[in-house]
């Protein structure tokens, strides 16, 4: 696919992802949707790739949210369309084996914050802004927005930040734990991909695996969860990479990891 709205530049097996479209502040059209699922399932299968950096060009925004101008002048079936992919862009990041970091650069609003939530962590610029403006354009988030969020934070702060629609600065999301952390505007890229490059250091399988169990596991009772990552545990034992991890140790070297 020939990606008119992406920048896709891969270093040292951390791919860093950015979402250009910077005259709509990198609003979600059809086709950045269409973009990202396509790049992030080829990035998952691209045994080169060891982690991704999901972040918007420009200062001003990471995601300004979905489109308003294009979903406005949807009939019912491309609304219904565009529901089914944007949900399914949210859960392909989730069932990733990789590891997809957001770096939230400036507004992250609607769904520019479902993607984010989306993400397996948030790292945010100081300057960054947050919110659901979904209720006053007469929706509510529909990209896993109110399921993620309230995951995360618990019902009251999402109940807040979503019925209100207020926009929140970086330093509330850091404080309600909607971000890991936060660092100055220029440095934000530099972090992410510093954290990105200690994740790929690690065994492959077993960061795959540990995303599995946390993210499968939610959905779980606790004893569930305990049985599933026992199970996911064990299967890594028939790998060549815990025996290289924990020969590594042994042997005092740094281990190899080939990913099998
Ligand atoms: N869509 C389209 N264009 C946008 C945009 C957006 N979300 N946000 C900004 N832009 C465009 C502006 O129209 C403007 O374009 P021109 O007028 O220059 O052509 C350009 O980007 C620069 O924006 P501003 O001039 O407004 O810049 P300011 O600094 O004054 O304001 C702002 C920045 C971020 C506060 C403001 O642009 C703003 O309020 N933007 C809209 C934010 C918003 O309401 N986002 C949430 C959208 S609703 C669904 C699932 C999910 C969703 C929907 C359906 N289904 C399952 C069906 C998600 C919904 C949403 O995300």
């Amino acid at each position: 696919m020939e990606y008119k709205n992406l920048l896709i530049e891969t270093n040292e097996g951390i791919t860093t992802l950015t979402i250009n479209r910077r005259e709509a502040l990198n609003a979600l059209n059809s086709a950045v949707i269409a973009e990202l699922e396509c790049a992030l399932f080829e990035l998952d299968l691209d045994a080169a790739v060891k982690a991704v950096v999901l972040t918007g060009a420009g200062e001003k925004a990471f995601v300004a949210g979905a489109d308003i101008k294009e979903m406005s002048e949807l009939t019912s079936f491309e609304a219904h369309e565009f529901a089914r992919r944007g949900q399914r862009l949210i859960l392909l990041i989730s069932r990733m084996r990789k590891p997809v970091i957001a770096a939230v650069n400036g507004y992250a609003l609607g769904g520019g914050l479902e993607l984010a939530l989306a993400c397996d962590f948030i790292y945010a610029s100081e300057k960054a802004k947050f919110g659901f403006p979904e209720v006053g354009l007469g929706v509510i988030p529909g990209f896993g927005g109110t399921q993620n969020l309230a995951r995360l934070i618990g019902p009251n702060k999402a109940n807040e930040l979503v019925f209100s629609g207020r926009v929140i600065n970086a330093a509330k999301a850091l404080q309600w734990g909607i971000v890991n952390e936060l660092f100055a505007p220029e440095e934000l890229l530099s972090k992410a991909l510093e954290t990105a490059r200690e994740i790929a250091g690690k065994g492959p399988l077993s960061v795959a695996y540990a995303k599995d169990a946390i993210v499968n596991g939610l959905n779980m009772t606790k004893e569930d969860g305990f049985r599933y990552e026992a199970s996911l545990f064990g299967v890594l034992f028939a790998t060549g990479d815990q025996r290289e991890g924990m020969g590594a140790f042994l042997e005092k070297r740094t281990a190899d990891f080939k990913g099998k």
